[in-house]
Formats: structure tokens, C-alpha cells, sequence
């Protein structure tokens, strides 16, 4: 018999989304006749737009020809789309070379953690999208579990709530090598100004630490004044990646299609290429994006594509809209919900899971507990705005249901 990884054991039994889905189908038996809406996972829900679509079938159809078969390739991706994404999501501020395409953000995290290994210490914002703290604790960086505390020992959390505008306080956070940060925020909504980013910046630059900068929700940024990549700002290029993803953008949450960014600058103590050895990885365990979803990129970055990308985007940051605004009129108090799909809510007296579950017996609407994003997030409620537009209706007409908790 094989000895289980002791890691494995340190994490919770199910990954957050998947016991969501559990309690949902446990509930959904339970009441066969009502009609659950989902305001949890945030999962793309409207069909791929016209042109993206062309893109991936026009692709699959040149891989049945002759002249357009293509096998194994390139891994960091087609140069074509490397170059547009450097020109079209970066005015071209960021070199071809320096952008890996992938599969998604997720699988770039994992990815990251392989390349950094388990002798790095690591630092999360609390709360935080939980396969940053998951993945780190497969990688064995936590240390041990505090049950008490419900943290793992190893582990730097940076409380981001609204007594701090949901920023870290940089000046008591102990150095690490890695930061994990994610602006437009997942799941608090919020969305870090170029000054926050610029003190990130300059926190990491003063400790010789790593920003892994996730900004797979950078199109929801509408607000000019809010920087919608980490390479924005100065300095960066030394201290940061970027993970980024086309999930969100066009709907490629099952089609799968993500970058990151490491820049040539980025550098280990001893002076060698982070970038050298990111490719090392992506070369050795990762085969690359599918060329059939590659062409669907290509496809999305096209001008007709960039157009289609909008509009998909504005229709469910018009459904956060609606979600906040009616939370709102019910009285409660909420935050992020604009230049981000997540609407991030604080239920007084009653613990995350609670108010899941009177959420769900009221109302027949799944959301998201923030306890499972973290400690700092108990009593939070995270609602997603993606979903079809009439759901969005029915379920902000349900919130009328909801009842003030027993406490
Ligand atoms: N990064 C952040 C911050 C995310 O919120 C998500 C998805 C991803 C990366 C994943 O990107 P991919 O490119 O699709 O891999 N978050 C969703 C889905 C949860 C999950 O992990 O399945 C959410 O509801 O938080």
C-alpha cells in the first residue's frame, strides 16, 4: 500500500464549490418542484458570442486539412496569439515573450506552486480565492492546521475587510517570498486603486517577494482610474506575474484558455530568470493550450471578438447591478458589485454557513458562505452575478423572502 501525502489530509475534505454543489443537490431532492437558482459558483452562463465561436470552429475545421493539421505545439502558445494579447490586453507594455499561454488561471496556479516548490513561504489576503491556501497546501508550505484558529500555522493571512477598504496592512504584514493578491477581488468585489497597487508593489520590491497577481476579472474594470493589470505599475516588472484568463471574458469556463505573465526582469536571489525556469515547466509538464481553443482566442481578440468580449461582460456587470441595488433595498449593506461580477455581503449575528443555509431554505437561492474564502470573511455572503438575466429578476424578487435571522 502507498502512504497518503500527508498534505492532503491538512485540507479540508472537499474543495469549496464542490461541497456547495453537494449541499445544493441535498436540497434540491429534498424539493423537487422549486426551481434552485444559483448565485454561487461564479460560472459563465451565456452562450459564446458569434464571432469567438466562427474562430473555434473555423480552427477545428483547419485541423481536418492537410496544410492546417497541427500537432504538438509551441508550448507557451501560438506566437500569433502571444502577440495579441500583448497588444491588445497590454498596448503592448508587456513582450510577446513573456506571455505563456495556458488552460486557465487554475491550472497556472498549480503550475506556479510546482515552480516555486514547498521551501517558499506564502502569503494570502483573507479572504481569498481558496486554491491559492488549497494549492499551497498540497505543495506542504503550511505547516500544520490550527483548529482553534481555523488557520494553518505556515501561512501569512492579510485581513482585507472594510475596516481597511479591504486592502492589506502592509506595515504589520510579516515579509514572504510569494503574495498572492487578486484584484478585481475574488470574492470580496473590491477593486485595488493604483495607489494600493503601487504600495503592493513597493511592499514586494523592499522584501525581495513575488506578487502572483491574478486579474481574471480585469474586463469588469469600467473605471478608467483603476488599473487593470499589475504592470501598470512601476516597478512591477521585478516583482510580479500575472495570471490571467479567457473564462470570464467569453464564456471559456468549460472551453478552458488562460495566460500568465513573467516578466524577463523577474529575477531569483542568485540572479537567474524566473522566466527561464516558468518555461522550463510549462515545457516539461504542460503540453499547452488546445489549438482548437487557441484559434477561439485568436478569434476573441480580434476587433469583432473585443466587441463581443464587451458586451458579454457589460450584460453581467448590469446583473450585479441589479443584484446590489435590490440587496440594498432590503436593507442590507453591500460592497464590490461594480467593476466586478461579486457582490460581497456582511449578514450581522449569523455565520457564514447559516446564512447560506436560510438563504437557500427562504429563498431557494444558492450563494457562496465567505467563511469558505476565509476566516476574516465569517458572516459573509458572496452573490455572483453571473446567470441568465430573467433568473437575475426572479431571484432579486425572492430576496423579499428573506427573513431577519432568529439571533
Ligand atoms: N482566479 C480567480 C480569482 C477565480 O475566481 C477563478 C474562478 C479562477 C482564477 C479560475 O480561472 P480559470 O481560468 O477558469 O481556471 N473562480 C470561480 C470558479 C471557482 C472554481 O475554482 O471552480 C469562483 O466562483 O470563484
Amino acid at each position: 500500500m502507498v502512504r497518503r501525502n500527508p498534505n492532503m489530509a491538512k485540507l479540508p475534505t472537499a474543495y469549496l464549490f464542490r461541497e456547495i454543489s453537494r449541499r445544493k443537490k441535498i436540497f434540491m431532492e429534498k424539493n423537487p418542484t422549486v426551481k434552485v437558482i444559483s448565485l454561487g459558483i461564479g460560472d459563465t452562463t451565456e452562450p459564446l458570442p458569434p464571432h469567438v465561436m466562427k474562430g473555434l470552429v473555423d480552427g477545428a475545421r483547419k485541423l481536418g486539412t492537410r496544410q492546417g493539421f497541427l500537432g504538438y505545439g509551441d508550448e507557451p502558445g501560438f506566437s500569433e496569439l502571444r502577440e495579441k494579447i500583448a497588444q491588445k490586453m497590454y498596448g503592448g507594455k508587456v513582450d510577446a515573450e513573456e506571455i505563456f499561454v495556458s488552460d486557465g488561471a487554475k491550472p497556472d496556479i498549480g503550475r506556479f506552486q510546482i515552480l516555486f516548490g514547498n521551501n517558499v513561504s506564502v502569503a494570502v489576503q483573507d479572504p481569498a480565492y481558496p486554491v491559492y491556501v488549497d494549492s499551497s497546501v498540497i505543495m506542504g508550505q503550511t505547516g500544520g492546521y490550527d483548529n482553534s484558529a481555523r488557520r494553518f500555522d505556515n501561512l501569512v493571512y492579510m485581513p482585507c475587510t472594510p475596516e481597511n477598504d479591504f486592502f492589506p496592512d502592509l506595515e504589520h504584514t510579516p515579509r514572504t517570498d510569494l503574495i498572492f493578491f487578486c484584484s478585481p477581488n475574488n470574492p470580496t468585489g473590491a477593486v485595488a486603486t493604483r495607489d494600493q497597487l503601487r504600495r503592493l508593489v513597493d511592499f514586494a520590491r523592499n522584501n525581495n517577494s513575488i506578487i502572483i497577481f491574478d486579474a481574471a476579472y480585469r474586463e469588469f474594470i469600467s473605471d478608467p482610474e483603476l488599473p487593470k493589470t499589475i504592470f501598470e505599475i512601476e516597478g512591477a516588472r521585478e516583482v510580479a506575474i500575472e495570471l490571467n484568463s479567457f473564462s470570464k471574458l467569453v464564456g471559456f469556463t468549460g472551453v478552458r484558455l488562460g495566460w500568465s505573465i513573467v516578466p524577463n526582469q523577474l529575477k531569483y536571489d542568485d540572479g537567474s530568470s524566473v522566466k527561464h525556469d516558468w518555461n522550463r515547466v510549462v515545457t516539461t509538464i504542460f503540453n499547452g493550450a488546445s489549438n482548437v481553443v487557441q484559434y477561439g482566442g485568436l478569434a476573441a481578440l480580434d476587433d469583432e471578438g473585443m466587441k463581443e468580449m464587451e458586451r458579454l461582460v457589460s450584460y453581467y456587470v448590469e446583473n450585479a447591478r441589479i443584484i446590489k441595488e435590490a440587496l440594498g433595498i432590503i436593507g442590507l449593506k453591500t460592497y464590490g458589485g461594480s467593476n466586478s461580477p461579486y457582490i460581497w455581503v456582511k449578514f450581522e449575528g449569523e455565520t457564514s454557513w447559516d446564512a447560506f443555509s436560510r438563504i437557500l431554505q427562504q429563498t431557494c437561492i444558492v450563494t457562496t458562505p465567505g467563511s469558505g474564502f476565509g476566516m476574516s470573511a465569517e458572516g459573509y455572503i458572496r452573490f455572483s452575478a453571473f446567470g441568465h438575466r430573467s433568473d437575475i429578476e426572479e431571484a432579486v424578487r425572492r430576496f423579499d423572502k428573506l427573513l431577519p435571522s432568529k439571533n
